[in-house]
């Protein structure tokens, strides 16, 4: 199933459509008494928002949520680059590939992840699957610019997502490297990638430029939904899939 931007963009209005439906019912129902006049609904309007800024400040120093991620993908198509780009905001040109594994852990609001990045070479990739396990998603990365290894980058999505461990994990396919001109869009990225024929499991799949930081937010908005207390939320974006 497709879901379009759209679907968030609707339930924005109407919460709008609520708020300002809430908002008239109060000052008519209000201003039916005498002792109440237009600037007693402002004072206890203002008193509202108030209480609401404090129950939120609250929230906020209390309600901290811990996330796991795994990120995967062949080398060169830019794991370490957009794990970068998460914790600093900082594009490097001269990475140097990755041996083994990193861990990094970048707090977002009140979302701690732990980014495990594992190396693309041959050598490593027997070590994905390992590293996948139990976490709240997994992101793999797709270099879609480089038109020669997308038959790589599928069997090796397709041959992790077939271990029995994994099963049920969301997964996360970014097309990396959409500022430079050959990179597939996101379409051509979904039917490379055969990901329409994923049907026991969540996969999205977003276009973005860790260079450009095309579509981060659009990346960490999906993976703080799927930390463990908002799992159930589904990715409401322009390229999802619900499967
Ligand atoms: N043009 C462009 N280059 C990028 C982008 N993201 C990463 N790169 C470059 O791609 C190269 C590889 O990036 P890495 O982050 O090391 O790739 P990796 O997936 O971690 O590679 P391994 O550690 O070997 O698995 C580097 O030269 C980056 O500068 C991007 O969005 N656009
Ligand atoms: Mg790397």
């Amino acid at each position: 199933m497709l879901t379009g931007t759209g679907g968030s963009r609707d339930s924005s209005c109407r919460k709008v459509n609520r708020a300002i439906i809430l908002h008239c019912f109060l000052f008519f129902s209000l201003s039916r008494f005498p002792i109440f006049s237009f600037s007693s609904f402002c004072i206890l309007h203002s008193m509202a928002s108030i209480v609401k800024a404090i129950l939120d400040w609250l929230r906020s120093l209390f309600w901290k949520e811990e996330m796991e991620l795994t990120l995967v993908g062949l080398q060169n198509s830019g794991k370490t680059t957009l794990v970068n780009v998460i914790a600093s905001g900082q594009f490097t040109e001269d990475m140097i590939p990755t041996v083994g594994f990193n861990m990094r852990k970048v707090t977002k609001g009140n979302v701690t992840m732990k980014l495990w990045d594992i190396g693309g070479q041959p050598r490593f990739r027997s070590m994905w699957e390992r590293y996948c396990r139990g976490v709240n998603a997994i992101v793999f990365v797709i270099d879609a610019a480089d038109h020669g290894k997308l038959d790589q980058a599928r069997a090796e999505l397709w041959s992790l997502l077939e271990k029995p461990q994994l099963a049920n994990i969301p997964v996360l396919v970014l097309g990396n490297k959409n500022d430079l001109d050959e990179a597939l869009t996101v379409d051509q990225l979904i039917e490379a990638m055969n990901l329409q024929a994923i049907t026991s499991r969540e996969v999205a799949c977003y276009s973005i430029s860790a260079k450009n930081q095309v579509n981060i937010d659009l990346t960490l908005k999906w993976l703080i939904k799927h930390s463990s207390s908002s799992s159930s939320a589904s990715a409401g974006a322009t390229s999802s899939l619900l499967l």
